[in-house]
């Protein structure tokens, strides 16, 4: 099922209401000093990867409720992401996960991407589970592991998803470890982190010279007692000892609670050393909820540091976004519509924050300014510029509704059936 311009035009139908909307706000921002233009423009250059695994629905530990009509395959993941990227112009990319989504027809998936003008964006290893045709287990850890010969398994597993990524256009290999520790006294941590260090060096030294490293961190989970890249300063540290291509990956979900994110952001962003974002929210721990569903205000601020770093830190490398959430109650395409949304809500308002007023508000001890201009651009109801941005490339209007109305679920079970199940969690 391919969305065409036209079948999305027939869903906006009159934008009389939006025309009225977008003139009355951009009105009142051009008297503010504001680019309007500009603005949208940024919006819409805006493009968040879509992960392959997030396309079926997710589960707990308790259940998984598949969702009918889900991507049997990747050429129909790849599709769903067409359809995303139809709807909104911001899903522009798909990250895959190894090997849930190893191709089997390059050409057949390079071309299905083409067609929906989708690119591949980092790609991910896995060596959290075992896989089928493996020698040895990583029940007890991979790249951490204290056998030589199972941190080799996962060294070489790293370098064979990178050539999968280097098929397909992909610059940039993400490693999530869940190596880490259950009970206390069950692993040195010292001898752990240098075995990790180690094997990520190696991993690194067969990268081809284009490509980078991001290095993700979570504190806990699946082990609970500890985590051995467990928080931004030990990926911050084992990027650094990698090299210039190696960077930190920052994703929401990933902090213990009331964890100050933004501050994380900004200090990393002055290092250079952001390299990519995952984008989720939660309540609890990583929860994996629909981006700015529990926390839009922490998600603004996050964005307020973003849009600082972009513009003011070159030393920083463009960033991989993603979504990285699942999708356990409601239709994985419905929940990314809205994180979507969520993003270029919260982008669209901090590139509202005056930064130069800030600044001098900052530097006048002016604190209930700096809240108030803050919160100005917070209060704002910035979705007629998404609209305006979605619009412009051929988007709808409301993509929840366009979806709803165009039955694209409907489509998608009559061409994939009831009850196909997506990889992935
Ligand atoms: C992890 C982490 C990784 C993702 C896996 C599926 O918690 O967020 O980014 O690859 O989940
Ligand atoms: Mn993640
Ligand atoms: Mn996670």
């Amino acid at each position: 099922m391919q969305l065409t311009k036209q079948h999305i035009a027939d869903a906006n139908g009159n934008l009389k209401g939006h025309q009225a909307d977008y003139y009355y706000l951009s009105q009142k921002l051009i008297d503010q000093g504001v680019d309007v233009d500009a603005l949208v423009q940024k919006v819409a250059d805006f493009q968040v990867a879509i992960p392959s695994w997030a396309l079926g629905a997710g589960g707990t530990r308790f259940g998984r409720f598949s969702f009918h009509g889900e991507p049997g395959n990747l050429e129909q993941k790849i599709g769903d992401v067409g359809i995303l990227h139809a709807l909104t112009q911001t899903a522009g990319a798909v990250s895959l996960h190894i090997p849930w989504d190893t191709p089997t027809d390059y050409a057949a998936v390079k071309q299905i991407a083409d067609q929906n003008g989708i690119v591949f964006d980092a790609i991910n290893s896995n060596t959290f589970q075992d896989q089928p045709g493996t020698k040895h287990s990583y029940k007890h850890g991979s790249l951490a592991n204290s056998d030589e010969a199972i941190r080799a398994q996962a060294v070489a597993h790293n370098n064979e998803v990178v050539r999968i990524g280097e098929k397909l256009g992909s610059k940039t290999l993400t490693i999530w470890l869940a190596d880490g520790t259950s009970f206390p006294g069950q692993r040195s941590f010292q001898k752990a982190l240098s075995q990790t260090e180690k094997s990520c060096k190696e991993i690194y030294g067969e990268l081809p010279q284009d490509w980078s490293l991001l290095i993700e961190y979570k504190p806990y989970e699946p082990n609970f007692y500890s985590t051995v890249i467990m928080d931004w300063g030990t990926s911050f540290m084992l990027a650094n000892a990698c090299g210039d291509r190696a960077y930190t990956l920052v994703d929401l979900g990933h902090h213990l609670p009331n964890s100050n994110i933004e501050q994380v952001v900004a200090t990393l962003m002055s290092k250079g050393k952001l390299g990519g974002f995952h984008f989720n929210d939660s309540k609890y721990g990583d929860d994996d909820l629909t981006v700015g569903s529990i926390k839009p205000y922490a998600l603004f601020l996050i964005f307020n540091e973003l849009v600082y770093g972009m513009a003011n830190n070159p030393q920083n490398p463009d960033l991989a976004w993603m979504i990285d959430a699942s999708h356990n109650i409601k239709d994985p395409l419905e929940d990314l519509l809205q994180s979507l949304e969520a993003i270029q809500e919260a982008y669209a308002k901090a590139l509202l924050i005056d930064q130069k007023a800030l600044e001098a508000a900052q530097l006048n001890h002016d604190v209930v300014k700096c809240q108030e201009i803050l919160q100005g651009a917070y209060r704002t109801d910035v979705r007629p510029l998404l609209q305006k941005a979605r619009l412009n490339g051929g988007g709808a209007l409301n993509p929840i509704e366009a979806y709803r109305s165009l039955k694209v679920r409907e489509g998608l079970i009559g061409e994939r059936g009831k009850h196909t199940v997506a990889t992935g969690l």
